[in-house]
């Protein structure tokens, strides 16, 4: 108990939260609707153990929560609840209560507006388990130059968690569609970090058609267990293969609009890239962003670890996963030449439609020294991973690049 207290205050010396959080206080004075849990959460010190992550994943920022996953990491076929990656906009919801938890169907193109409750969902509608992709919309972002503003993502805000729930479709098509209806919007249980309980802290949605397939989930289970607190317990939204900022946590509303969907982070220049290629570094107005949809074809090296030593004659054993958005990932190569030969991968198909895919390969590196290896994936489209950092955007979205480890033989 009291070593827990210990390593939490030495936490919050490394990180000088003592400091901002008593920026944050200040705040809260001339806030409107505070949530009274926001004082709490201010002076309480979570580490990612209590938040029931390894604590060997990267705090990118605390307050509110922004925590990769280092490639090696992310070994696993079906990412852990522990190494899944956590990316908060606000104040997680700090007392959640399942069995009061209702969500509300309604917008100008339902038929009935609705609410049920977790146990009506769970008995009204047939279950569905899935292995979805969800990687947020800024992974690789901090490659980019000049540098976008943001959480600086490297290339773990990515994984791949088994989940189990309802269709989004039964449900929407239970309180009924209108034929006038283009998007959904969904509402969470966070609270803004102004503390001020009126405002939305993010409010996205996906069209209709992607709303109605068959693996857009509202979730209430991960890896058969209740999905973890900070990733959207007791229930959420799950889209595979779009940015992950379509999978709504804590998951209270849904909205079913006759036009494109209008929440916070929906419109400016939030998961939008430039509708035309521009220049690094450009000014883009508004009205030329354009949202985000299907993500990138991407890879990644999870093992070996990034500066694993061979022996002479060792055979180098790589695996990793690829996605590739609504796509299905076609072939992968690895490249020990920096591009200039490329050795084909054994690639297994992902054991549903939006899960990533599982690769492999056993070389041999010719002689003692230094190697990268270099990953890239290829989509059904013939879409490829490019080899340097595509597409400057003015918030740094859509990163595909190659993954690259270093290995040393001798
Ligand atoms: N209610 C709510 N839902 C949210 C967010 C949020 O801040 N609040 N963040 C979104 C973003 S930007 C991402 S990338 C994913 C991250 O999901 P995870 O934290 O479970 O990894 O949740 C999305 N859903
Ligand atoms: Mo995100």
């Amino acid at each position: 108990m009291s070593r827990q207290k210990q390593s939490r205050k030495s936490f919050l010396k490394t990180v000088g939260l003592v400091s901002f959080g008593s920026v944050l206080a200040k705040d809260v004075v001339y806030a409107g609707n505070i949530n009274p849990e926001l004082a709490k959460w201010m002076q309480e010190g979570e580490d990612l153990t209590s938040l029931g992550k390894s604590s060997k994943l990267t705090i990118l920022n605390n307050r509110p929560w922004n925590v990769e996953t280092p490639a090696h990491l992310l070994d696993d076929k079906i990412t852990p609840a522990d190494k899944l990656f956590i990316r908060n906009n606000g104040i997680p919801p700090s007392s959640v209560d399942p069995s009061t938890w209702t969500l509300t169907i309604d917008g100008e193109s339902v038929e009935k507006s609705v609410t049920l409750s977790i146990d009506e969902l769970k008995s009204k509608f047939e279950h569905h388990t899935y292995q979805l992709t969800i990687e947020c919309g800024g992974n690789g972002r901090a490659e980019f130059d000049p540098p976008a503003k943001g959480n600086q993502w490297t290339t773990g805000a990515v994984g791949c968690p088994s989940w189990t729930g309802v269709r989004l479709k039964d449900v929407l098509n239970y309180a009924g569609v209108k034929k006038d209806a283009v998007y959904i919007g969904y509402y969470g249980k966070d609270v803004h970090l102004s503390g001020d309980a009126n405002k939305v802290v993010i409010s996205r949605g996906v069209p209709i058609s992607k709303a109605l397939e068959d693996e857009s989930l509202i979730a209430w289970s991960m890896n058969g267990q209740d999905i973890p607190a900070i990733n959207g317990h007791p229930l959420r939204l799950v889209i595979g293969g779009w940015p992950a900022s379509t999978s709504g946590k804590w998951l209270s509303r849904i909205s079913i609009r006759n036009k494109i969907h209008d929440g916070p982070k929906m419109e400016g220049h939030s998961y939008r890239i430039a509708c035309d290629p521009v220049e690094p570094g450009a000014h883009v107005e508004e009205k030329d962003m354009c949202i985000i949809e299907s993500m990138p074809v991407k890879s990644l090296i999870t093992y070996p670890k990034s500066g694993a030593m061979l022996k002479p004659g060792q055979k180098l054993e790589l695996r990793g996963h690829a996605w590739a958005g609504d796509l299905k990932v076609s072939e992968m190569h690895v490249s020990i030449d920096f591009g200039e030969s490329w050795i084909k991968c054994n690639l297994e198909p992902p054991v549903n439609r939006l899960a990533w895919q599982h690769w492999s390969a056993g070389i041999t590196l010719p002689k003692k020294g230094y190697y990268e290896v270099w990953a890239r994936a290829r989509d059904e489209n013939g879409g490829q991973q490019p080899m340097i950092v595509p597409g400057w955007n003015p918030k740094g979205y859509l990163n595909n690049a190659t993954h690259r480890i270093a290995v040393k033989v001798g």
